[in-house]
């Protein structure tokens, strides 16, 4: 299917901010020697391909909003539009010169998620959506994995870190998919979850407490890819919640109760 103007408009944007995260990954690749480490230089790198993306979009598309990650909202004179934004989703591998990490853009329409764009540019897997066109990872249209149970399933989720909370409950969900799964990853990155997961390599993928623009575009690719994406209980509050829980209608249905069953007011702490 040739790519829509729409397309275009976000796939230029987030090929131009990837040659500049590319060439700031070779040199995060040289400072990891310094006991400084990275750090501000990574921080810069981020900064410098939001303002990238958001100069791009904002030549293309005069007058809509924006939510960014490093500007959060932007209003724009077009109210019915608005581009949602991570110029850096796996900032943490990107600091460690682990290459999982992307750029991920959406755009919403009176207040729908109508198109989305990930492109993890290491891999150079480029993977685009728009509602009701289908999902495509470069030319390849994408389709949710087939598997029906949990059991033949290898899931992704996001271990919260230092300073975040829901460390027991992530212990107990854990503790629950184990047992229950055929193997559970962690790429580091909600948006190459999200879009690994519309590819067919994850069977499914939940997560607590992450951002808009950590799951926009991803929700975009789901949803055509197939698949179903809910908040964690089982409704459409994915950006107020902070939740997601992501498969084919299947596996999603068997991972919403195995995380109801682990859910408690002690594990969530
Ligand atoms: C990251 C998310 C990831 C989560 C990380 C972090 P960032 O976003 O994509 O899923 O587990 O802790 O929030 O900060 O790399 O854009």
């Amino acid at each position: 299917m040739p790519a829509s103007a729409l397309m275009n408009v976000m796939v230029a944007a987030a090929r131009k901010a990837a040659r500049s995260l590319v060439r700031d990954f070779g040199e995060v690749e040289q400072l990891q020697v310094s006991i400084k480490g990275p750090g501000n230089f990574v921080t810069a790198a981020d900064h410098r391909a939001e303002d990238i993306i958001f100069n791009e979009l904002t030549k293309a598309r005069h007058g809509y909003g924006f939510l960014m990650e490093e500007r959060g909202e932007v209003a724009g004179a077009d109210k019915s539009h608005r581009w949602i934004v991570d110029p850096l989703d796996g900032t943490t591998n990107f600091l460690h010169s682990i290459p999982l990490f992307a750029i991920s853009i959406a755009l919403e329409r009176e207040g729908q998620l109508v198109a989305g764009v990930i492109y993890n540019p290491i891999m150079d897997e480029l993977y685009t959506a728009e509602k009701g066109k289908g999902a495509f990872l470069n030319d390849r249209r994408l389709r949710v994995a087939a598997r029906r149970t949990l059991q033949d399933s290898v899931v992704t989720s996001g271990i919260p870190h230092r300073g975040r909370g829901g460390h027991e409950r992530h212990l107990a969900e854990c503790a629950a998919a184990m047992r229950e799964v055929a193997g559970i990853r962690r790429t580091g990155a909600a948006c190459i979850d999200l879009a690994w997961t519309a590819a067919g390599r994850f069977d499914a993928y939940w997560e607590h407490a992450i951002q808009p623009w950590d799951m926009a575009a991803g929700i975009v690719l789901i949803r055509e890819a197939g698949g179903i994406v809910t908040d964690l209980k089982g409704g459409q509050g994915m950006f107020d919640s902070g939740s997601i829980a992501v498969g084919n209608s299947y596996v999603h249905k068997q991972l919403l109760a195995l995380l109801e069953r682990t859910a408690s007011p002690v594990a969530a702490r």
